[in-house]
């Protein structure tokens, strides 16, 4: 009975051993990953490409899904779910090493071969990218192979040291006192070394982020040629719980795909506009952006994925260049002149692309080229050094972050990222109200309650905003002034709240004299409509 119960026993501590064998593997790949990302560049962490892998080939459905249920956590949601894969891989490397070494090592190198190829493909990815993962793959192996061995009888008759059923070291026997000490001394080295590289490159990326960031710190936005009027008197109705007229940056929705925001060296940044029907290639860098007139605007900034009565829109005050006489300068004409290209497509440092058409770009209103965003550089997770802003259209076809390059082009010949993923290739922003205040299942004291909230049709403008109760009469609701139609406003209305749960709806009218649809239509593949409700508790 008892060489039985050890024969078992046995193999449960192999079978943990190697488990733990293959999870430090994954643990020494990712630390010397970390490492040469850190040479390399941060992009090219296995995880962080992984990452954007999935993020793009990520179906419509369960991206908006995501976004609306972790919000902007949904990153961190993401990397949780690769690493908790990662690990199930590593206990499976793990055991099949245990089987058979060979196998095993093939399975982490596997690991790194994958690595390896997703950060290299990655839309602005190019061959170095690689080279974290395949490095991260190699120790992966060296850690499995090194681990198993201790515990695989294959391991020892390599060293001629033949196993026998007497010496108690094969796959079946009770592993010996001295073969677990091997093994916990060589897991323990194994472990600080990842410790020690982790650290180190965590540490390097750390160092060149807090620089990044002192760069950015030392940097003045001169003040606009062509500064924004002060904000009329009463755009702010300053009421509790509604937003604020301007968001501040450090409240500022964020919707990127980049899992790390890049953080650009502006002395070093340039970019270029060429393409179809440009007469004058234009290279521009961030001094010769500074060194021209700069404006400065109010504008809202409005995301196609933002739900009825969602967070992801905001107004900002943005100081940046003209962006169509830049182009004009180039030569560019938009088609209705018989210009040559229809779609401007901008395009990142990480490889996004968005596309706006010309014509809009062109139709005179403050599309720009932003640096400057509420009295500071542009924060870097709104797009450091540079972006763009085109009011009136959604983000996804005209906002593009961390901006490297404008390509002249059309529609038939080019599709940008999001349309490749059946979101609208054109995207103007649909007129929109939302309630503040109170908010949905709140309980509230009867009597005077202000309802409020912000109205937006960018570049169109907010001619009337009505609210109605349990589906009563439509009711005006008070205007706050707005320092142009590019912005959102802010309404109010004075409730005579009486006892009893109720419904409040809003609905708002544009400049063009159209009233917002009650249809409710979700985000994709232009934009959300219907009307924001709320339901309230009035004692
Ligand atoms: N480089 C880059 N620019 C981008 C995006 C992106 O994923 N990458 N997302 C766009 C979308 S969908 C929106 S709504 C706005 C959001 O800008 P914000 O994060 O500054 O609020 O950025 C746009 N610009
Ligand atoms: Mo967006």
């Amino acid at each position: 009975m008892a060489p039985a119960a050890g024969r078992g026993a046995g193999r449960w501590e192999r079978r943990l051993y190697a488990a733990g064998s293959g999870v430090l593997a994954a643990v020494a790949a990712l630390a010397v990953a970390e490492l040469c990302a850190a040479l390399v560049r941060p992009e090219a962490r296995p995880v962080t490409a992984v990452g954007g892998a999935v993020i793009d080939r990520t179906p419509i459905a369960v991206k908006d899904w995501a976004i609306r249920t972790f919000g902007t956590a949904d990153k961190l949601v993401l990397q949780i779910g690769i690493l908790t894969l990662l690990t199930l891989f590593a206990v499976a490397v793990g055991l099949l090493a245990l089987r058979s070494l060979r196998a095993g090592a093939a399975g982490a190198a596997l690991f790194g071969v994958f690595g390896a190829v997703t950060a290299a493909g990655r839309p602005g990815g190019s061959a170095p990218d690689a080279v974290p993962s395949l490095v991260g793959g190699v120790a992966a192996v060296a850690v499995v192979v090194l681990l198993v061995r201790i515990l695989h009888p294959a391991g020892r008759a390599d060293r001629a040291a033949p196993a026998t059923e007497a010496g108690g070291t094969t796959e079946h026997g009770v592993l010996s006192a001295l073969d677990r000490r091997r093994f916990l001394r060589a897991a323990s080295v194994a472990a600080a070394a990842s410790a020690g590289s982790g650290l180190l490159g965590n540490r390097l990326l750390s160092t060149g982020d807090a620089e990044a960031e002192a760069a950015r710190d030392s940097l003045t936005i001169p003040r606009p040629g062509d500064p924004a009027p002060p904000l009329p008197p009463g755009a702010d109705l300053e009421i509790d719980g509604l937003a604020p007229f301007t968001t501040p940056n450090k409240d500022f929705y964020r919707v990127d795909t980049a899992l790390r925001v890049p953080r650009l060296d502006a002395t070093t940044w340039r970019m270029k506009i060429f393409g179809r029907g440009v007469e004058r290639e234009l290279e521009l860098s961030y001094r010769d952006l500074l060194d021209r007139e700069l404006i400065e605007r109010d504008i809202t900034l409005t995301c196609v994925s933002n739900q009825v009565g969602g967070p992801y829109v905001g107004n900002a005050r943005w100081i940046g260049v003209a962006l169509a006489p830049l182009l004009r300068e180039a030569g560019v004409r938009p088609p209705s002149e018989g210009g040559a290209a229809d779609q401007l497509v901008a395009r990142s440092v990480e490889g996004m692309t968005l596309g706006s058409p010309v014509d809009t770009v062109m139709d005179g209103r403050d599309a720009m080229l932003a640096v400057g965003m509420n009295g500071e550089p542009l924060p870097f997770r709104n797009g450091f050094p540079v972006r763009m802003v085109v009011p009136g259209l959604y983000g996804y076809v005209s906002a593009c972050k961390w901006l490297s390059e404008l390509e002249l082009t059309t529609f038939d010949d080019f599709d940008v990222y999001w349309v490749e993923r059946d979101w609208a290739a054109r995207g103007p922003i649909k007129t929109m109200s939302r309630i503040d205040t109170p908010r949905g299942f709140a309980t509230i004291p009867a009597g005077t309650v202000p309802v409020a909230g912000v109205a937006w049709a960018q570049h169109t403008g907010i001619d009337g905003v009505e609210v109605r109760v349990d589906g009563g009469e439509w009711r005006e609701a008070r205007l706050a002034p707005a320092p142009g139609e590019d912005t959102w406003r802010q309404w109010v209305w004075e409730w005579e709240a009486e006892p009893g749960s109720h419904r409040l709806e809003v609905r708002a009218t544009d400049s063009s004299g159209y009233t917002q649809t009650e249809e409710r239509v979700g985000t994709v593949p232009d934009g959300a409509t219907g009307w924001h409700s709320v339901v309230v508790t009035v004692d």
